[in-house]
């Protein structure tokens, strides 16, 4: 089959050059989105024809030149001659902007939808795009540059089932960027195949060999039990689905414990960010039967309330997914479906089966109305609460409360107020301070329980509106509510107890201001005081020491000028090149410490960082797990490859299996050899190799010798001899300080060291905060336990 050059085929092409002038007005930019809008473009059409009932499997492929397939087993585009145009009907859809896939009109097409933009487009900005067809037992391809055909229509062999494969290169002449993000990608291939359940979508990326297969039977079903995975959830998970007027409405819903609302729209498989017509209806269904429910259910006098929409979706996760022949894509970034049909339809649905779901389920109707009544009630309590506060601030500005102990100074710039944990600590920082300049307001520790306090419950909380009387800015969400220059503190401190409470406390604060004070925290206001840690103290000599790796310099110091450590070659180490050598030695001790937390055991983890030959890390670093086999075969390893699909991570995991003399197989991922703590801790040991040869030393201590085996022996013979008449005294609580020794250590100005906190430390506080609202209660508990530590470095 010959191309023909027809007047038809002339405006095509000058079509196709307007898209390469002003790509952007196509696809929306030329950076890495409009890249990836290519490939969605071209998967879109696939997914028509899985929508359309002809198609199961999408494959999805990134070559190494940047080239991408995407194949499907669709009926293959039609490649018959076209009776008016004379060319083959691929031409037709690969050449004519908006002639998309499809010639039908009647079909629910994403193609239709925000992209759009038809595969024409892809054709245009492709540097080559080759166009395979499985069809009537025949396997035709045609090629193109840059739009144009090369050369027909070809035949190029039998077929026996039929499909569409189409690989393209996007145009580096028009792109800036040429490499596809996977985990970008993989992201909206999973959503993909959420919203049509029962297709499956494979994705490879031969760049990297990643490549993940996605599949769910239960649509959006699964979407909802993926996206509360790690929440507690409140009965089963509600799913409707029907189709009235040509419009297929689907939606699953579950409560969970959370206090966030989780609802996810689409309409023809794209998102709706900006909601529209679809989540109107919703809401307004959700709302009314709720309400309606609880009118007419013999429910107890407690759970009789009217409940506004904002009660009703707390905790709610929900999709809700529409598709329709015409979509309306309206707002700001085209993501807000406008089809005024849909608003009735997915009302109509969600009603419907929420009351048939609340009548045939009275007890898990009943645990939902305890939820959202619980957050219509929190909800006044909050809101009363900001009206008292309100209220109060504006009856007299100086009423400040009873609890604080405020300072003499009026000039913020010079005051500081201090937020202490506890009555007994308050009392110990009452009398400790500078009165003039520094003010104290005590917290009471118990009532600030992160784990059980709902954030909007904190207002309601005696402690907190002390707090936002004494800062004097005032509360709310309103600009003009808030007034950060009448700040009367420029220095706002929190004083928390080094322990687990502590640490609670501290995160719940920082989340309070994050939430509600941002402002105060990047004009630099907020800091967190640092109270030591340790005393050590021997006869008259007293020092106050911040923490633990502190504690170890210190320590280490006392003992610099009374030993020496000689190795088996007969060197001698000592001064300041000993301490060098034992903060290696501490380093490594960490890593052998975090290398356990990550399931590593000791022997294995040394017989992985000390070679007896010398030997470079680069062995290692390779990715290619035969290059790796034969690395550690080459040093005398047992071990075995083995892949594994990882349902957690969701993706393929190289593992590496040791075995040992004994017969025991050890097994860890790849990624382990690619971490900082392997390289680091490979480097450390290295150099102490390098300087030592064996590890066989004897330790000179004053006048006596003693023969030490193994180098953490060494650190631990030589830390144990350096606490020889110290006292060393652990600090847990600041109450276990007099008022003289916070002040010394902890709020005098010249002395004190204090973490300024960034946005970013107040963020994290956030998101930690969350989780622990999020988790379950067991998991939630040893969540705090865990990161006990990990919280208080975080403010570091
Ligand atoms: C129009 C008609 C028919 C199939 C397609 C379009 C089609 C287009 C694409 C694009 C990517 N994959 C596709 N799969 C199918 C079928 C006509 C028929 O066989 O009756």
């Amino acid at each position: 089959m010959s191309n023909q050059y027809n007047a038809e085929s002339i405006t095509v092409l000058e079509g196709l050059e307007a898209v390469r002038k002003r790509p952007a007005m196509y696809i929306g930019s030329t950076d890495i989105r409009g890249l990836h809008h290519l490939v969605y473009e071209v998967i879109d059409n696939s997914i028509d024809e899985a929508m359309a009932g002809h198609c199961d499997k999408i494959k999805v492929t990134l070559h190494m030149d940047n080239s991408c397939t995407v194949s499907d087993n669709g009926r293959g585009i039609p490649v018959e001659i076209h009776p008016k145009e004379g060319v083959p009907a691929v031409q037709l859809a690969m050449t004519t902007l908006h002639a998309g896939g499809k010639f039908d009109n009647d079909s629910y097409k994403v193609s239709g939808g925000l992209h759009g933009v038809g595969v024409s487009c892809v054709n245009a900005l492709s540097e080559f795009m080759e166009t395979t067809v499985k069809r009537d037992g025949k396997t035709y391809r045609m090629k193109f540059e840059r739009g144009a055909p090369v050369g027909g229509l070809e035949e190029i062999g039998d077929a026996s089932s039929t499909g569409t494969t189409q690989r393209f290169r996007p145009d580096e002449d028009i792109f800036e960027v040429n490499k596809f993000d996977f985990e970008v990608l993989k992201k909206r291939f999973k959503e993909l195949a959420y919203l049509n359940s029962g297709l499956t979508i494979e994705f490879k990326d031969e760049r990297s060999d990643e490549h993940e297969s996605f599949r769910f039977d239960g649509g959006i079903i699964e979407y909802v039990e993926n996206l509360n995975a790690s929440q507690t959830t409140i009965g089963d998970i509600i799913f409707g689905q029907g189709e009235a007027e040509n419009i297929i409405v689907e939606f699953a819903i579950q409560y969970t414990t959370a206090y966030k609302e989780n609802t996810y729209t689409f309409a023809n498989n794209i998102r709706t960010v900006e909601g529209g017509t679809h989540l109107a209806g919703f809401k307004t269904a959700l709302t009314r039967a709720i309400n309606n429910y609880i009118t007419n259910a013999d429910l107890p006098k407690k759970l009789i309330k009217r409940l506004s929409g904002e009660d009703v979706r707390e905790g709610l996760t929900a999709v809700i997914s529409v598709k329709l022949p015409d979509p309306q894509f309206e707002g700001q970034t085209k993501t807000k479906l406008g089809n005024s049909e849909a608003t009735g339809l997915v009302s109509g649905l969600v009603y419907e089966k929420l009351n048939t779901f609340f009548e045939e389920n009275p007890k898990e109707a009943r645990a939902i109305i305890e939820k959202v009544v619980d957050a219509a009630r929190a909800r006044e309590a909050a809101r009363k609460a900001r009206d008292l506060v309100r209220r109060k601030g504006a009856l007299s500005d100086n009423s400040l409360p009873g609890k604080l102990a405020d300072c003499q100074s009026k000039d913020p710039s010079l005051s500081e107020l201090f937020i202490v944990e506890g009555d007994s600590a308050g009392g110990s920082a009452k009398q400790g301070r500078d009165p003039k300049h520094q003010a104290i307001l005590p917290l009471r520790g118990k009532i600030l329980n992160v784990e059980k306090t709902r954030f909007d419950k904190m207002l309601s909380n005696k402690e907190i509106r002390a707090l936002i009387t004494a800062m004097g800015i005032g509360i709310g969400t309103e600009d003009d509510e808030k007034d950060y220059d009448k700040l009367r503190y420029h220095k706002v401190v929190i004083m928390t107890d080094a322990d687990v409470d502590g640490s609670h406390i501290r995160t719940l604060l920082l989340t309070f201001f994050y939430r509600q004070y941002e402002e105060l925290i990047t004009r630099g206001h907020l800091y967190i005081a640092q109270p030591p840690l340790f005393r050590a103290h021997r006869g008259k000599f007293e020092r106050f020491i911040k923490d633990e790796p502190d504690l170890e310099t210190f320590l280490l110091e006392q003992v610099r000028d009374s030993l020496s450590l000689v190795t088996k070659s007969g060197r001698t180490v000592e001064g300041e090149p000993l301490i060098a050598t034992l903060n290696t030695i501490r380093f490594l001790k960490e890593k052998y410490e975090e290398a356990a937390n990550m399931g590593i055991e000791e022997e294995l983890f040394s017989a992985l960082i000390y070679f007896p030959e010398r030997i470079q890390y680069t062995h290692f670093e390779t990715h290619d797990p035969a290059e790796f086999k034969a690395a550690f075969e080459a040093r005398g390893f047992k071990v075995d490859i083995i892949t594994e699909h990882d349902y957690e991570a969701e993706k393929e995991r190289t593992y590496i299996v040791f075995e040992n003399e004994n017969g025991h197989r050890y097994r860890m991922a790849m990624e382990f050899f690619h971490s900082k703590v392997y390289k680091r801790s490979f480097q450390a040991m290295s150099e102490l190799r390098e300087a030592f040869g064996e590890f066989e030393f004897t330790l000179h201590i004053k006048n006596e010798v003693r023969e030490v085996a193994d180098i953490f022996a060494v650190y631990n013979t030589i830390i144990e001899e350096a606490h020889r008449g110290w006292q060393i005294q652990r600090y847990k609580g600041l109450g276990e300080m007099n008022p003289d020794q916070l002040w010394e250590t902890t709020m005098l100005p010249e002395k004190r060291t204090m973490l300024q906190v960034s946005i970013e430390d107040a963020a994290a506080a956030d998101a930690i905060f969350t989780d622990l609202m999020g988790d379950e209660v067991e998991p939630r508990r040893q969540f705090i336990e865990k990161n006990a530590l990990s919280v208080q470095e975080l403010d570091i």
